[in-house]
């Protein structure tokens, strides 16, 4: 007899207020006053930064494809917190915060973002192309899950090298159901590689759902399949994603292991600039803006007595000239020259080895 399918069980999205205010007293206390200020800072600016994108982006100075990353900056900001400056970061094409977070100007990026030649990709790449290996960030890639077997590849130079470098692999979670994805996870537990891979689980592939397209729902167990260590994070919680890759940073330094995180999170803009968004109701979309990483993190350290009112604001204003100075920058930026049209498309360009 044939079975009916079964529904599957919602996933777990209840947080207990009392044991969330537990955990951040007890995180408060691990981190100094410095610290925690420049994570809300970083957030704030990838805020900011993306406000005035989309800004820029309906005037038509902004060409191209351009997806926004506000509502998940806790995942990128608290990861990125928790490496060195010469660990590695790939991730896909929503990576503008981070680039940022990884030690990308904030004027490098606005004017990649206007395709001028003072961009990080010296304008050739534009919204979904962010690199800069002066700070080892290797993209900003549009293929869906693309940047999976190469992080993997990073992760086995490095260690190849001797290196204790980690390196970080964000990814959304439809790139889950690509081929790529599991064999890169069987790879980095097989040959111990010192990968952390971080799913972004904002819960939509574009205007598809998590429950339309993925059988198993629960992605940090995927990770069983492959023996690798994994963790369910609250992505609207920047301390707890912190704390999480720092476990996971650990592992893989010492160790030379590999983790999955899965982050749980959510988009509050469209896919992208031209997203109707005909597949979410606004209802929806308030319910998760009620749990704002940002203003999670700011209430937090209003309550741990870390900053006061003034200071938040003096910390905007701050902020809001950093990005008005990136519009500067981007707009005064030269178109680049007909000549880049040649470079960068070969590591070793033909002709030029003798
Ligand atoms: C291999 C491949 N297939 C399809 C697409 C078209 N596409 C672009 S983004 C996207 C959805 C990806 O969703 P997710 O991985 O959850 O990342 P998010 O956009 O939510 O950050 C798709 C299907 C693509 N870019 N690459
Ligand atoms: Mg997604």
């Amino acid at each position: 007899m044939e079975r009916e399918a079964e529904e599957p069980p919602p996933p777990d999205t209840a947080v207990d207020p009392q044991a969330v205010k537990a955990a951040q007293k007890q995180r408060f206390a691990q981190l100094d006053r410095d610290t925690l200020i420049g994570i809300y800072r970083q957030m704030l600016l990838a805020r900011r930064f993306e406000e005035k994108s989309a800004e820029a982006y309906s005037s038509g100075k902004i060409g191209g494809f351009c997806h926004l990353y506000i509502g998940q900056e806790a995942v990128a900001i608290g990861a990125i917190s928790a490496i060195r400056k010469d660990d590695y970061v790939l991730t896909s094409y929503r990576e503008h915060a981070h680039a940022i977070a990884k030690g990308v100007s904030a004027d490098a990026v606005m004017a990649e973002l206007y395709g001028k030649s003072g961009g990080c990709s010296r304008g050739k790449g534009g919204s979904m192309h962010m690199f800069d290996k002066e700070v080892n960030f290797l993209g900003g890639h549009a293929i869906v899950g693309g940047q999976i077997p190469l992080a993997t590849g990073v992760a086995f130079a490095t260690k190849y090298k001797e290196t204790d470098q980690v390196t970080l692999c964000f990814f959304g979670e439809a790139a889950v159901n690509q081929g790529a994805f599991h064999e890169s996870l069987n790879m980095a537990q097989l040959w111990k590689l010192p990968c952390i891979y971080i799913c972004e689980n904002n819960q939509y592939g574009m205007g598809t759902s998590l429950e339309r397209a993925m059988s198993l729902q629960d992605i940090s167990q995927k990770a069983c399949a492959y023996e690798i260590a994994a963790e369910f994070v609250d992505g609207m919680d920047v301390l707890a994603v912190r704390e999480a890759t720092l476990r996971a940073v650990e592992r893989a330094r010492k160790n030379y292991l590999p983790t999955l995180l899965e982050i749980r999170t959510y988009r509050f803009m469209g896919h992208s600039m031209s997203d109707p968004g005909n597949y979410r109701t606004r209802a929806e979309i308030e319910r998760h803006q009620e749990r704002d990483p940002l203003k999670l993190f700011s209430a937090s350290l209003k309550e741990e007595e870390i900053l006061s009112d003034a200071e938040l604001q003096n910390i905007d204003t701050e902020v809001r000239a950093e990005v008005d100075q990136a519009i500067r920058f981007a707009e005064e930026s030269a178109p680049p020259e007909a000549e880049e049209l040649f470079t960068n498309i070969y590591a070793d360009p033909i002709g030029e080895q003798e």
